[in-house]
């Protein structure tokens, strides 16, 4: 039985960039509740929402302060419910961010663990005496001195997310607790932020150093041994209910790590970004990643194609801001083997937005390089340019849905810039034109909608020739052939079907010959292998 996970296409959402409801200029339930027709009509049957919950946002709900609540910010328990039962009359799953490495420094847990080195909570969390050289995901030491009590304690991003101790069963019952809460509002999986980060090295031995990288090696903080045990409890509780989909957040562009952690009992699939990071538009490299994966996985394993998302620069701006790349790079992550995340306002192209003064600047990674640069002695020029680099708003302006004020995202100034260009790439100006952007991935989705082999079909080859990007999907029913042109030059497709039809094309509307065509620079066929009787 093909799982209900394996059909679908998701759509990242970040939660306060998606659609103001309320007119305070931040993202909220009442505003996603707004467009899910908008979504529908695109094509997509599945949703992934960042974190939602009671947080200080020192990283945008990556630091959780209430594991049970929404934030207000995002509005009520009453409008994640109206948005679930909408969503679900819509046929549209959804999938939640789950943050169980770390919480808030504002959680009560950390406040009562702080609070005295005897309290019994002193251990939910990493303390230590003395730190060792472990490095922040985001800047500088990943331990923080508590004078009160002495002692430090261990973060593996910003300082206001704690790390949790998983070595303790208390701190494991406390979060199924917080699973199983969410499984019965009927959600349907989760998103688990940095799955690999729960367990570290219990003999607190220094990392090395890559001196030609110039960074450290995060050998002993991430990837440890047992954490396989905890995913497996982890997902053994999560298909105590039928159908529930799990996805895991393993920052790696190693297969051989990624591999480990998706399959039977546990991660149902993880985010693979030894492709979604590619950052050349290069169908070579494409194309091996996407072998490198098929060669790498097992039967029970489904890679994921996503190439944006709110931690990366947009595929638009890092592959050289042009629109028929975008298209390209559409028509791969909807016809390829994988379960596709498209990140919000991927369908409309949009692109990167970057900070011009510190000021501006929203995201704690970035803020926080700056910081570490200025106090290295850089010039505020430089040390934005650094800023910049690591800066996640990037992707996170607001979506843009018409050339309105604001981006049509809000009435009010958003918590974070609008890009000048939301005047004319928003979905208004996309909507009517056969040609655009958006209407390209509804063609796209529509036709993986159609046909089972974009889904569930295995490799009949894939290749790469010269520029161009080739494969052929085949399942029990059906062929389907996809060649993406990524070179600005016309190429020679040499078809070796009896017969092929059209199903789908950004540069033309009809096939001449059926043996050999000739295909446009940046173009993309989709065709349909027609067998002899
Ligand atoms: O991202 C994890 C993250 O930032 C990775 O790139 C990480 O640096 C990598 O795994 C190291 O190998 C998640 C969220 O998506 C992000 O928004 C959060 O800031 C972060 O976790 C902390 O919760
Ligand atoms: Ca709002």
């Amino acid at each position: 039985m093909v799982k209900w996970w394996n059909q679908t296409a998701f759509y990242e959402i970040y939660m306060p960039s998606f659609k103001d409801g309320n007119g305070d200029g931040i993202g909220d339930f009442a505003g996603i509740t707004s467009k899910l027709d908008y979504l529908k009509d695109l094509g997509i049957n599945g949703l992934w929402l960042t974190p939602f919950y009671p947080s200080p946002k020192v990283d945008n709900g990556y630091d959780i302060s209430d594991y049970y609540g929404i934030d207000p910010a995002y509005g009520e328990m009453e409008d994640f419910e109206t948005f679930i039962s909408e969503a679900h009359r819509r046929n549209i799953k959804v999938i939640i961010d789950l943050v169980l490495n770390h919480t808030s420094s504002e959680h009560p847990w950390f406040k009562e663990s702080r609070s005295s080195r005897n309290h019994p909570k002193r251990n939910w969390y990493i303390w230590r005496d003395k730190p060792n050289n472990w490095e922040s995901f985001f800047s500088g030491s990943s331990w923080e001195y508590d004078e009160s009590t002495d002692q430090y304690y261990y973060h593996a991003f910003a300082k206001e997310q704690v790390d949790l101790n998983w070595a303790n069963t208390d701190v494991k019952k406390a979060m199924f607790d917080v699973m199983k809460f969410w499984l019965e509002k009927g959600v349907d999986g989760f998103r688990l932020d940095v799955i690999n980060f729960l367990k570290v090295n219990n003999s607190f031995q220094d990392n090395p150093y890559d001196h030609e990288k110039n960074e450290q090696i995060h050998l002993f903080d991430k990837d440890q041994k047992g954490i396989l045990d905890v995913i497996k409890e982890i997902a053994e509780l999560v298909h105590q209910y039928p159908d529930k989909f799990l996805v895991g957040e393993v920052g790696s562009e190693d297969i051989e790590i990624l591999k480990r952690y998706s399959g039977t009992g546990k991660m149902d699939v993880s985010f693979n970004f030894n492709i979604g990071s590619i950052d050349k538009f290069d169908a070579e490299q494409i194309y091996s990643r996407l072998v490198e994966t098929e060669q790498a996985y097992e039967s029970d394993q489904m890679p994921t194609l996503f190439f944006s998302s709110h931690d990366m620069s947009r595929h638009i701006s890092r592959f050289g801001g042009d629109e028929e790349r975008g298209k390209l790079i559409a028509a791969l992550m909807l016809t390829a083997k994988g379960v596709p995340f498209i990140y919000q306002g991927d369908e409309i192209g949009m692109k990167d937005w970057v900070a011009d003064d510190i000021s501006m600047m929203m995201d704690v990674q970035g803020r926080l390089a700056y910081e570490e640069a200025i106090s290295t002695g850089k010039s505020k020029e430089d040390a934005l340019a650094v800023a910049n680099e690591r800066c996640r708003d990037k992707s996170r302006t607001p979506m843009q849905w018409s050339p309105a004020s604001y981006a049509g995202f809000s009435k009010v100034r958003p918590w974070i810039s609008v890009p000048d260009e939301s005047c004319t790439i928003n979905v208004q100006n996309q909507q009517g034109n056969p040609n655009s952007m958006l209407s390209f991935y509804k063609r796209l989705l529509k036709l993986r909608m159609e046909h089972s082999s974009l889904r569930t079909g295995e490799y009949e080859f894939i290749d790469y020739q010269d520029g161009m990007l080739s494969f052929m999907r085949t399942n029990e029913f059906e062929s389907t052939g996809v060649a993406l042109n990524f070179s600005e030059e016309e190429k020679t497709l040499n078809i070796e079907a009896e017969r092929v039809t059209l199903l789908l094309s950004n540069k033309r509307k009809l096939i001449e010959s059926a043996k050999a065509l000739a295909i446009l620079p940046n173009e993309v066929l989709i065709l349909r292998r027609i067998l002899k009787k």
